[in-house]
């Protein structure tokens, strides 16, 4: 029974040894790490909840109580559009549009610059509904001087995200495979649709090294 403790000990650390190894990323059947599996942390967005107003926010959605930080804009890269942006009890609520513009960036909710970073994993992560069902695209992406590069490399210009008539939370996870973009946007792109949209609790949360 002496000899056989020595055993039982070297056991117990292999245990605990391959249960830290079943925390790390797994592969999926493709060879590709499955971002699911990561863990996310930090929210590197600020004002999420469109409840602060801050004085010395660089931006700020005009004449939205609660909207540091963040910019309402129309008419991105001359795309027209016309639709406002108002808050409701910190849900905001964009509506009345009287035109959609011709590109799903005509209308924006924007949060910049962020720093998005190479070889990271990324949630994207908010609560949403809808007057009937429709899409938004979001996009973490680049400026001009990156070419606008979309980050999430979605199916749109940015990702295609389908929301319903309730609120909903609706997430989606990419790796940054661009270089680190300390200038980067964070963009909810709401334009071609004229259905009303509500959003809250925004996040961007930054996760695991992805290798
Ligand atoms: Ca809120």
């Amino acid at each position: 029974m002496k000899k056989l403790i020595p055993f039982l000990f070297i056991g117990i650390l292999l245990a605990a040894v391959s249960g830290c190894v079943s925390t790390a990323p797994a592969p999926s059947t493709d060879g590709k790490v499955d971002l699911a599996s990561l863990t996310y942390g930090k929210n590197i967005l600020k004002n999420s909840t469109f409840d602060k107003d801050d004085p010395a926010a660089k931006s700020s959605i005009a004449g939205v109580a609660g909207g540091a930080y963040w910019t309402f804009s129309i008419n991105g890269g001359g795309a027209g559009g016309d639709a406002t942006c108002v808050s409701e009890g910190g849900v905001l609520h964009i509506g009345n549009y009287t035109d959609g513009g011709s590109a799903t960036y005509a209308i924006q909710l924007i949060q910049s610059p962020i720093t998005v970073e190479k070889g990271y994993a990324y949630k994207v992560k908010l609560d949403a509904k809808a007057s009937a069902a429709r899409t938004i695209d979001i996009k973490v992406g680049g400026t001009g001087d990156r070419g606008w590069a979309d980050y999430t490399r979605g199916k749109g210009v940015g990702t295609i995200v389908e929301i319903g008539t309730t609120m909903q939370t609706y997430e989606f996870n990419f790796e940054m495979k661009d270089r680190t973009d300390d200038q980067a946007r964070f963009e909810i792109q709401l334009g071609v649709g004229m259905d009303d949209v509500w959003l809250d609790n925004v996040m961007l949360l930054k996760g695991d090294k992805v290798k």
